[in-house]
């Protein structure tokens, strides 16, 4: 069954919801926007780790050139550190707006209170950040990375809901400390909860791509005679873990089975092809509304505090009738 988790909020109820923030944006506060002129995105992105995070920069590149606003854009290469610096140099450049995609949830609160300060607000897309700040953020666009675990965990306990016990089941972390990793691991261990013969006997991170989905697996095997199915927190470490199961000289998709997150193009003809066995959609075009909510941040409108994407799922009949029309 396809379940669609349709959005949440969507633009259209922009005036329903209270804005999180403390009130209008004086446009006149920052030289990149505001006012009826060009807007100017300070846009921080984690880096390249993944064939989802090429698919999202390419739709905020095009999609701030749909909307001309003027993106800078830089990318930290996985480094918080540079992320912090390139957010504190949009604000020496009082740029209209800054967004970014936190590449972890803690330890923002100090570069998030001198954006605020300088009256230039930020938006956060496609991860979350932790933090007790007040206002420090107008709105968060991006998916709900728990029922994306969720929806991996009802499969897994449905497709072994008959299975003689245990089902050893690796997981394959994504980046320490990023908010998909810790809320897709609690939304998968939620769900399969409900069937005490499912059992994580491993778990590590392969840092969300399809080199260290690789190693970890390899390490995997070494370790544990019996696996039963690998939890990919993403499509580029479940693809990794294909290479390292088959030379391993086993199935993967059927001495192994694979579930995966994110449905980019490579992971679907994997689902196609019987080497993943079901994959959660995690859509990457973000672009679109993010201009569209920073046009109406900047221009002093009340935005919801919360804009959950939409995702969707794909057993292998799906995937093969999807692959056609996808976008990425
Ligand atoms: C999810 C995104 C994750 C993807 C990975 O929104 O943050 O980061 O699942 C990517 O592929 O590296």
């Amino acid at each position: 069954m396809k379940r669609v988790l349709t959005a949440v909020l969507s633009i259209a109820s922009v005036g329903v919801l209270a804005a999180c923030g403390s009130g209008p944006v004086p446009s006149g506060s920052s030289g990149g926007g505001g006012g009826g002129g060009q807007i100017t995105m300070g846009f921080s992105q984690v880096g390249a780790e993944s064939g989802w995070r090429t698919a999202n920069t390419t739709s905020i590149q095009d999609a701030a050139k749909a909307a001309d606003v003027n993106l800078k854009f830089s990318d930290a290469n996985g480094e918080q550190e540079n992320q912090i610096s390139a957010i504190r140099s949009f604000v020496q450049q009082r740029v209209g707006v800054i967004a970014f995609s936190p590449v972890v949830r803690t330890g923002w609160d100090a570069v998030l209170l001198e954006a605020k300060n300088a009256g230039i607000p930020v938006i956060l897309t496609d991860r979350a950040v932790d933090t007790q700040e007040k206002d420090v953020y107008k709105t968060f666009i991006g998916a709900d990375f728990v029922q994306e675990g969720k929806w991996a965990g009802e499969w897994t306990a449905k497709e072994y809901a008959s299975a003689p016990g245990p089902v050893n089941i690796v997981q394959l972390e994504g980046t320490t400390g990023s908010d998909p990793a810790l809320e897709r691991t609690t939304g998968f261990a939620d769900a399969i909860k409900t069937n005490p013969n499912l059992k994580i006997i491993a778990s590590q991170s392969g840092d969300f791509t399809r080199s260290g989905g690789k190693q970890v697996m390899e390490a995997f095997l070494k370790a544990n005679p019996k696996i039963d199915m690998v939890f990919a927190q993403n499509d580029d470490m479940g693809l990794g873990a294909v290479e390292a199961i088959e030379a391993a000289g086993k199935k993967p998709g059927q001495d192994i089975k694979i579930v995966a997150i994110d449905a980019t193009h490579d992971g679907m003809q994997a689902t196609a092809d019987g080497k993943f066995n079901f994959l959660v959609e995690c859509n990457p075009l973000l672009g679109p509304q993010l201009m569209d909510i920073a046009k109406k941040v900047v221009a002093g409108e009340a935005v919801p505090a919360r804009i959950v994407t939409k995702d969707q799922t794909f057993d292998q009949a799906q995937a093969k009738a999807a692959l056609p029309d996808r976008k990425y």
